[in-house]
């Protein structure tokens, strides 16, 4: 294979973002609301991060750790129209939810939290917290390059 590519994938390109399963994450330490963490997502070029597999949610859990300090909650890219889907267009498969979520307590938690001592959780969209970003088109720009 390409260990020495492998290595510079995404992981300083762009600056920030960390290479994991084929995408870039990152982690975004001011506060917004769901929306305006999607908008600084998007002013990078990506979303909100949507969560594929239990090996992602476990990378974003761990880069969110890392970053924190502390078991802190973050924004993910998850959020309830008529059905949960996710801002990037990923298909809509997760279900590893918190013991008990989504609640949708109070009739208006819309939007997903990863919230580290637990699992996830349907929280009000206006809540303020730091956020995980994902960007797609940047590895398949390195894929081609690197292959
Ligand atoms: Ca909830």
């Amino acid at each position: 294979s390409f260990p020495f590519f492998a290595d510079i994938r995404c992981s300083n390109f762009p600056p920030g973002f960390t290479w994991y399963n084929g995408r870039c994450f990152r982690f975004v330490k001011q506060q917004k609301d769901w929306y305006e963490a999607e908008k600084a997502c998007n002013r990078f070029g990506g979303h909100l991060a949507s969560i594929r597999t239990q090996d992602e949610h476990e990378f974003i859990n761990d880069l969110t750790l890392k970053e924190t300090g502390s078991n802190t909650r973050a924004w993910v890219g998850g959020h309830k129209g008529r059905v949960w889907t996710w801002s990037d267009g990923s298909p809509f498969t997760f279900s590893s939810w918190s013991p008990g979520e989504p609640n949708n307590a109070g009739g208006n938690e819309n939007c997903m939290r990863i919230h580290l001592r637990s699992k996830n959780d349907d929280d009000v969209c206006v809540c303020v917290c730091v956020c995980v970003c994902v960007r797609a088109r940047v590895c398949d720009l390195m894929y081609s390059l690197v292959l």
